[in-house]
């Protein structure tokens, strides 16, 4: 376990590493608690650098031996690292170092699962394999060898020699320490080929445990896409002989781009139809996608620091998000990808844990993996491609591979390319990067005989981390629309740069009505008292998709919030706006489920406590049935044949028009299930011949208490596959009454499945638990008490997932004093807890502040 004394790094600190590698060579001589590793770096001096004690990083390795150009190292350890007098010029220094990998249950360095060695090394998990400046900016060629009497024994690069006893790999590409991998166990593989556009073959390997190979096809389906997709979109090939994917069932996150040897979480690349959701495959191809797109965005060119995350993750985000949107619906995606961002980022930029998309300090690195870096970061790569155009986005791109391929850099190399590109000069625009919090942005218009003008005010609550924001630059997109629906001003972006512009549209036969920030132009909160009138017709009249999906959110989310506060009844222009969307039958499915999507509970809350309502979750909670329950009874007559509608006869297809189907078909079940108790579901269970149908329809019966035969089946049915048990543990819990919520996570945290040094499970119980609001925010405070228990009880175990889970309670200070204080004592429970991990206590300090 690590000190938790707390360090605090700061970007302003940044100097760079006094030595290049012009080459390693790492020797792994494997054995489950004692593998030896080997290592052998060319070290000399770097020019650029100022002067410097020679300082390696290493944690929880035994040092065997060091040598500095074959003769014993004056080396001084410490429990972060070893410091070593050097020679002036050029020299070689070797080590063998001793690690455990059996007993790492943190999953960073080289760890085991079930049976199989792998490593994962980002952020800076290299440090527990060998002593090594474990830095981004310090890349270097690596030559890898690995002993064992494993089948399968995989690294980075291109193949080398292999006998009997070990493998050889060889990694041609200059490459930082949180990229290198290592695999070995007994592994099958799933093999197919590609060519790239210049010719060069390709081998491709999606390797899994002997069982699994059957769940494989999809994936490596997703991979040959996405590899014509980068080569077509931003010109880039793959540059290795060989692509190797890896499914790992232990795993702290989703998947790892390490070179030439992505490493995945099994739940993010194994699917079949009868065991994964659609859902599932959607974000199995972008994964699959997002890690293969890293091999330009990410590794060919890297970080200079850890605080330029963003500048592998949000364009990483970005390029995946463009994928997924040319592969399935562009509207669709960028309706989820709101939806995502409203439900995870807006509460972290909004609490104690807001910071920069580009952070200036940190204790703990692993922390910073958070939406706001990713998808914040992604959100102001949209906004730069909007404001800059798509053609001199594409300029940019292609000067930021040109100059910068090979290097390690910042988001002012990343800036400069798009100001040398286009001439624009982005200083306030870097405040994306710099400054935390979302802008509010408020809306007020005037009309005057022909004369239409908007006036936007944008502000941002300053923050512990941004005390005092500026103005920031805001694209909008809006259209104009003319009282009977038609579009007369199409979509433009205006820019809006100060505290308060005014924007004037002339001659206009009448007052129009504003469809403003079209397909979510901006990461802000638009506020703008608009009445019912206006928001149903453009429900029914929008002529951007974004916009109208928006109009029906924000009048379910006006009526669910005077349900909340004031008992008021729901709001009958919202039931009838929503029929007549669905009644449409030229509307993607898809699109029709999203329409029928309510704002989440937290999201309601946090709008509450906006306009300073304490919310009440009890209250939430209710309002959202009853607004089921009136949804269910105005759409009586419609939910037959909008469920005959998605009825799909074709075999089972991932594809987006089947799953936008079942989705619209999953949607109506629910609503279904509250008029008829739940014998629509029970048959639709009885049929379901894949699982997004037997899923479905587990959900509703369990929801209408009808659940004990199917929950038991389907247990029996499925109890041999992790990744289905998983689905199994989370649905009882998220479907449950707020009552219910919290004996059922504590039933299963007793189950003999559950295990907690499995992240997919422990995430699949307490996660569920943390996401169900009503029942985490429990007014007793045993939801709070139940996940503090479980935290005390990872965080020796598993440090990083303990951290990230920690993230539950960061809304604790909206709710009502009795649930603060159940919160806080909680939290300070965690704080108090004797050799607590930095990880955790970073976050539990954070959060407390
Ligand atoms: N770079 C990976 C995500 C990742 C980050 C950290 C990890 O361990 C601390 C593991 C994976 C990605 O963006 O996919
Ligand atoms: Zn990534």
């Amino acid at each position: 376990m690590r000190d938790a004394a707390p360090q605090t790094i700061l970007l302003s600190d940044y100097t760079p590493f006094g030595w290049q590698l012009e080459k390693v060579e790492l020797t792994f001589i494997l054995a489950p608690r004692a593998t030896r590793v080997k290592s052998r770096i060319a070290f000399v001096p770097n020019p650029g650098a100022p002067a410097q004690d020679f300082f390696l990083h290493g944690e929880e390795l035994t040092l065997i031996s060091a040598t500095i150009d074959g003769t014993p190292a004056d080396t001084h350890l410490t429990s972060e690292g070893l410091t070593a007098k050097v020679p002036d010029g050029a020299f070689t220094w070797e080590a063998e170092v001793e690690i455990d990998p059996a007993n790492n249950t943190a999953l960073e360095g080289l760890y085991m699962s079930n049976g199989m060695y792998c490593t994962q090394c980002e952020a800076e998990g290299f440090r527990k394999i060998t002593y090594y400046p474990d830095r981004p900016d310090v890349m270097s060629v690596f030559s890898v060898r690995i002993e064992g009497d494993l089948p399968v024994m995989l690294s980075n690069g291109n193949p080398g020699k292999k006998g009997d006893g070990f493998a050889e790999w060889h990694d041609p590409w200059p490459k930082p320490a949180y990229l290198f991998a290592l695999v070995a166990g007994e592994l099958v593989a799933h093999s197919d080929h590609f060519t790239t556009r210049s010719g060069k073959p390709v081998d491709l390997n999606l390797w899994v445990r002997p069982g699994d190979e059957g769940k494989c096809a999809f994936g490596m389906e997703a991979l040959k896409k996405s590899m014509t997709w980068d080569e077509e979109v931003y010109g880039r090939e793959y540059d290795l002989d060989v692509f190797n994917i890896v499914a790992v069932d232990d795993f702290n996150m989703g998947a790892m781009e390490n070179k030439g040897l992505n490493i995945f979480n099994s739940s993010a690349v194994l699917a079949s139809p009868e065991t994964s959701t659609d859902m599932n495959f959607e974000r199995i191809e972008a994964i699959i996608a997002h890690e293969y797109f890293h091999n330009w965005t990410g590794n060919r060119i890297t970080c200079r620091d850890w605080f330029q995350l963003c500048l592998k993750e949000g364009l990483t985000v970005f390029r995946d998000a463009q994928f997924t949107s040319d592969m399935r619906s562009a509207p669709v995606k960028r309706i989820q990808d709101t939806i995502d961002l409203r439900a995870r980022q807006f509460p972290e930029d909004s609490g104690p844990l807001a910071h920069p998309v580009r952070p200036d300090h940190y204790q703990e690195i692993n922390n910073f993996y958070t939406a706001t870096v990713y998808e914040k970061g992604a959100e102001v790569i949209g906004m730069l491609k909007t404001l800059v155009g798509d053609d001199a986005y594409k300029a940019a791109l292609d000067l930021y591979f040109d100059r910068h391929d090979g290097q390690a850099c910042t988001i002012e190399d990343w800036l400069k390319v798009f100001e040398d590109t286009t001439g624009r000069d982005l200083t306030q625009f870097k405040r994306w990067y710099t400054q935390a919090g979302t802008p509010r942005v408020t809306v007020s218009e005037a009309w005057d005989d022909g004369t239409y003008t908007l006036t936007f005010r944008q502000e941002t609550k300053p923050s512990a981390a941004t005390p005092a924001p500026q103005p920031q630059v805001i694209p909008m997109a809006l259209g104009l629309l003319n009282p009977n629906g038609d579009e007369v001003r199409p979509t433009e972006v205006l820019e809006i740069t100060q505290a308060e512009q005014s924007f004037v549209f002339e001659d206009l036969a009448s007052k129009p009505v504003p469809s403003l920030l079209r397909g979510f132009s901006a990461p802000v909160t638009l506020d703008r008292e608009s009445t019912t009138e206006e928001r149903a017709f453009l429900l029914a009249h929008d002529t951007d998709s974004f916009t109208r999906w928006e109009a029906g959110n924000a009048l379910a989310r006006q009526t669910l919030l005077d349900m909340a506060a004031k008992g008021a009844a729901p709001e009958p222009a919202y039931l009838d706006g929503i029929q007549a969307v669905l009644r449409d039958a030229s509307l993607d499915p898809a699109y029709r489920a999203l329409m029928l999507a309510l704002p989440t509970q937290s999201d309601l809350a946090g709008t509450l406590k906006d306009k300073g309502i304490t919310p009440d979750p009890d209250a939430i909670w209710q309002a959202v049935e009853t607004l089921r329950q009136a949804l269910a009874e105005h759409l009586q007559d419609l939910l037959p044949r909008l469920a005959a509608e998605t009825h799909v006869d074709a075999p089972y297809s991932p594809d987006a028009e089947q799953a936008g189907k079942r989705a619209l078909g999953g949607a109506v079940l629910r609503l279904l299930t509250r008029l008829d108790g739940g014998k629509a579901a029970a048959a639709q269970y009885a049929k379901a011949d894949n699982m997004t149908l037997q899923l479905s329809a587990l959900g509703c019966l369990i929801s209408a208490g009808k659940d004990e035969a199917e929950v038991q089946a389907f247990y029996d049915q499925w109890k041999h596959d992790r990744l289905v048990i998983d689905k199994w543990f989370g649905l009882q819990i998220m479907q449950a009454t707020p009552e219910a919520s919290v004996p059922t996570a504590k039933a299963l945290t007793e189950h003999p499945d559950f295990n907690m040094k499995n992240p997919n499970r422990f995430r699949a119980t307490l996660g569920a638990l943390a996401g169900h609001h009503a029942g985490f925010h429990a007014a007793d405070g045993s939801g709070y008490a139940l996940l503090a228990d479980w935290l005390i009880r990872l965080d020796p175990v598993n440090p990083q997932t303990t951290a990230r889970m920690s993230t539950a309670f960061q809304t604790w200070t909206r709710y009502d004093a009795g649930r603060q204080a159940h919160a806080r004592a909680a939290l300070e429970r965690i704080a108090a807890t004797p050799g607590l991990s930095r990880d955790t206590t970073e976050m539990v300090q954070r959060i407390l502040a």
